[in-house]
């Protein structure tokens, strides 16, 4: 039976009134969003949305963003009432300690949230990210039958539409003609502050057009007109669509409709009352659901799952042999055996930049794991994550090697996006400096869990000439603060291809290769010395049996510590451990008796790492000597940088003797 108009009006209620009762019960959150968006929401969820709350992680299922994550009840109601694992208990315990409905939709903890949103843009970004992912698992499997044919749906806000991140993801997406992506833009014209007129002036639709999306203007409370433009939407098949629905916020409500007060504040017993009533419903009831509501879902539930009944048929006739046991192998992550089996070795004493052994990795990545996919914020030729092997991305295409532009910001949340998606594994790249420019990206794959892969090269002051604009000197520190966040920077390229295995096995959360421009030399190993030992995150190089003290560094300064070591031994008869410490988080997940013998007893700790010093004294303490930098660098070629701040075998040797005393 079809949706009637009636029951999309029951249906709209719903999210109103659940909204608003459950922002009052939380004393805390955002009622005006989902009251405003109810009507497409209803649309969206009973007319036009194929999903299946049964099988919630179905691959051809349509995805919904709320990139607008604050209006987060909006998802909550059409995931309680569309059958997802999301009770009326849970929305009464909107906002409170361990619920399934935190402040703001969180993936992974709530059934049906398909992306983390909340900071404004990034579900925007998510959302081309799931587009492109996609387009590409369609273009490999849509064969015999379309495997792959849904939609991503979004609904973004004027904060969304206001964010850098929206423009470089809409631009990226524009050009890459993702005609599978609907969003519809909820323009009230209100933001925290007021009219959206103190800040926010220009045209949205000219302003879409030139990115080369398909925009239309409807009034967001009419279902003929919004269900009108997704079907539009829908057949544009080039562009994407941005909806442009002009909406009152708190639609609904008695005092507040309209008014940027409803925006992050329950609209009060009184009001909430007063709406109910003019809504016709029982203006004392609480967190109120319409048996008919449940009825018409039931209904909605019934349709889904005869799609979903006839794409499962549609899958089992035309994905077999083959094109099966290629679609398994994008759905199962391959192992460190696997990947050992095919990554390149490196030699002890061959000189290779660890970007230019992560390239060789990176090769050999796309040759054999055909869902290997990512590319570089435009420093692929300096990323050395370019290759020749594969498609490339360009006007109307995807491909496995993207050019993501100069968009670092939004290549992070892209990344993300086809993550939570699935099948495929990911990278991006771009300097090691300019990962500030995506940090928001990568504080939220860390908080998803998203196993996102980052190469980061030019990872310190090294990078020379350039000079403090392009040197990091923070980035490691302010990485290594973030939670979850694997950072990784090997010594040699040994360290490297085991720094890529770890980062690709990876299921918790994202890792970040923080990868040098600069020639270092391979390592002369031995079995205890086995590059195998990145996964412990750091491990002793250099030993002796009474030593005089540690050394910990890593990257390019494990070499550098190495030979100042042994200068030491040679010349002054002082003997230096040295640790490769190349990730703190995976040392941190050490036993003890491993964390301590690496640490050791000595009571005289040297840190050599290009970077600032801020955090290394929980392994060395404070008395260590801390050959760090402290402050920016400058412009000059490598020698003399070495020079001038310190890092060089000469200085290393001489500030030890006087530290050792
Ligand atoms: C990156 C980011 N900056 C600031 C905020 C805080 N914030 C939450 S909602 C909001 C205003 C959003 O306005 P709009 O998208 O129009 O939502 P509406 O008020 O219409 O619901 C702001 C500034 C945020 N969540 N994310
Ligand atoms: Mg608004």
């Amino acid at each position: 039976m079809a949706i009637s108009e009636n029951d999309l009006v029951a249906v709209a209620k719903t999210v109103r009134t659940l909204s608003m009762d459950a922002v009052q019960e939380a004393n805390s959150g955002h009622p005006g969003m989902p009251m405003g968006c109810a009507d497409i929401a209803a649309v969206l969820w009973t007319r036009i949305m194929k999903y299946n709350p049964q099988n919630p992680n179905w691959i051809n299922r349509d995805r919904f963003v709320l990139s607008a994550g604050h209006g987060s009840m909006l998802l909550y109601s059409m995931l309680h009432l569309s059958g997802y694992d999301l009770s009326l208990d849970d929305i009464k315990n909107f906002r409170q300690f361990g619920s399934k409905t935190p402040g703001h939709p969180e993936y992974g903890h709530t059934q049906g949230v398909e992306t983390t949103t909340g900071p404004l843009g990034q579900g925007f970004a998510n959302g081309v990210g799931m587009a492109f992912a996609s387009k590409f698992l369609a273009g490999e499997f849509n064969q015999k039958a379309d495997i792959i044919d849904h939609y991503i749906y979004a609904i973004v806000g004027d904060g969304c539409m206001m964010e850098g991140i929206t423009s470089e993801a809409a631009s990226l997406a524009g050009h890459l003609e993702l005609g599978n992506l609907i969003y519809i833009y909820d323009s009230n014209r209100i933001t925290i502050e007021g009219d959206t007129d103190i800040a926010f002036s220009e045209d949205v639709k000219r302003r879409f057009e030139a990115y080369n999306w398909h925009v239309l203007e409807i009034d967001g409370h009419n279902f003929d007109e919004i269900e009108e433009a997704v079907f539009q939407g829908q057949n544009e098949k080039v562009k994407p669509t941005l909806i442009i629905a002009k909406t009152k916020i708190a639609k609904g409500s008695a005092g507040y409709e309209g008014s940027e007060d409803s925006h992050g504040a329950p609209l009060g017993e009184d009001d909430i009352k007063k709406s109910k009533e003019l809504m016709g419903c029982d203006g004392n009831e609480k967190f109120h659901v319409d048996s008919r509501v449940y009825e018409i879902f039931a209904e909605v539930l019934e349709t889904n799952l005869k799609d979903y009944s006839l794409w499962q048929e549609r899958f089992d006739s035309s994905v077999q042999g083959d094109l099966k046991l290629k679609w398994d192998s994008f759905f199962s992550a391959p192992s460190e055996e696997t990947l050992r089996e095919f990554l390149p070795t490196f030699k002890s004493g061959e000189k290779n930049a660890t970007r230019g052994s992560s390239g060789k990795v990176i090769e050999a990545l796309y040759k054999f794991l055909p869902n290997f996919i990512g590319g570089s914020a435009d420093l692929g030729p300096s990323n050395k994550t370019q290759v020749s092997s594969v498609e490339t991305t360009g006007k109307g295409r995807v491909g496995r090697s993207i050019h993501y532009g100069v968009r670092e910001h939004a290549m992070g949340a892209i990344q993300n996006g086809m993550v939570v998606y699935g099948g495929c594994l990911t990278f991006s790249a771009t300097f090691l400096v300019f990962m500030d420019y995506m940090r928001p990206a990568i504080r939220m794959a860390a908080l998803s869990g998203l196993p996102s892969v980052y190469v980061f090269t030019h990872d310190s002051l090294f990078v020379g000439e350039d000079g403090p604009t392009h040197q990091p000197v923070e980035h490691l520190a302010g990485a290594r603060a973030i939670p979850n966040l694997n950072v990784i920077r090997p010594c040699d390229g040994e360290e490297t291809r085991e720094a890529w295995i770890s980062a690709l096995t990876r299921k918790e959360g994202p890792t970040m290769l923080v990868l040098s421009r600069q020639g270092l030399p391979e390592l002369g190993r031995n079995d205890s010395s086995s590059a195998q030992n990145l996964h412990r995150g750091a491990y002793v190089v250099v030993n002796y049996q009474e030593p005089h003290g540690v050394i910990f560094a890593s990257g390019s300064e494990v070499s550098l510590a190495i030979e100042a070591s042994k200068r030491l031994n040679d010349e002054f008869g002082k003997k230096l451990r040295v640790v490769s410490f190349p990730s703190w988080e995976l040392f941190e997940v050490q036993p003890e008796s491993y964390r301590k013998e690496i640490l050791g007893k000595e009571s005289k700790k040297i840190v050599v790492e290009a970077g600032l010093s801020m955090g290394w004294d929980r392994y060395a303490g404070n008395d260590a000597l801390f050959v760090t930098m402290e402050g920016f660098g400058c412009s000059a070629p490598q020698a003399d940088l070495e020079r001038e701040f310190g890092f060089n075998v000469d200085f290393l040797v001489t500030k030890s003797l006087e530290y050792l005393g």
